[in-house]
């Protein structure tokens, strides 16, 4: 069975790990037995020396152990799962599109997730800087208008649903939580409908708090 490191919605101050929500609904979209091993983000991951620190030198989750096997960071986490798991369709045989779907996690990690998280850290700053808040919400919703632009003419990130919609879409409702309106992206809109709406993502309680946040957006 796997064991899922993961900060839980309920009882912490960030309502839960979002990055953790991806490993989740991954696990349940594949039918895989797996327990959580919920951490308290504040006593578990930030201390220098917390022994989860021994799983995962940084100190965030998610990370999995499979039988021994540790694996942290979310993308290399979803992508093991899914080769692990070919039947489930979630990352293509195909070199191209894989490589695509690739892309596009990669992206999430590198480019999209720290984007919002410069807007988010810019906003809850204890004297938010206008400038930087202004600035780095610019630079968040250029990432959006790369994403709707994608989505424009298909249901999910790559045409098929896969791995590359877990990493972005567990992220993406975070933005209602700033407040952000996302109505000038309406591809994003729907595409979080459909994600919602999946039992897979019902089981993942942070993403679905948020999405209830945006709920008059999504519809
Ligand atoms: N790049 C990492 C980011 C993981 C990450 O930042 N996780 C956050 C929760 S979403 C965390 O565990 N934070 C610990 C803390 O706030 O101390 C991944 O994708 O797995």
């Amino acid at each position: 069975m796997i064991k899922l490191y993961h900060i839980q919605a309920e009882g912490d101050p960030f309502g839960g790990s979002r990055n953790g929500c991806k490993a989740v609904i991954a696990l349940e979209e594949m039918g895989i037995d797996y327990e959580v091993n919920a951490l308290d983000r504040m006593a578990d991951c930030r201390p220098a020396d917390a022994a989860y620190r021994q799983i995962n030198p940084n100190g965030v989750t998610p990370t999995i152990d499979d039988n021994g096997f540790i694996l942290w960071e979310s993308g290399a986490i979803l992508q093991y799962l899914a080769d692990a798991n070919p039947s489930s369709g979630l990352l293509p045989t195909d070199s191209k599109e894989r490589a695509k779907v690739q892309q596009w996690v990669a992206w999430e990690g590198a480019s999209f997730a720290p984007a919002l998280l410069n807007f988010f850290f810019a906003m809850t700053a204890p004297e938010p800087d206008e400038a930087t808040v202004a600035s780095t919400k610019e630079a968040f919703l250029g990432t959006l208008s790369i994403l709707n632009n994608q989505l424009a003419g298909k249901e999910y990130i790559c045409g098929d649903y896969s791995i590359a919609d877990i990493a972005s879409g567990a992220i993406t409702s975070l933005s209602f939580l700033l407040g952000l309106d996302l109505t000038p992206y309406p591809n994003i809109l729907a595409w979080l409908a459909r994600l919602r709406d999946k039992p897979s993502w019902q089981a993942a309680a942070a993403v679905m708090s948020d999405m209830d946040a945006g709920k008059e957006q999504i519809g």
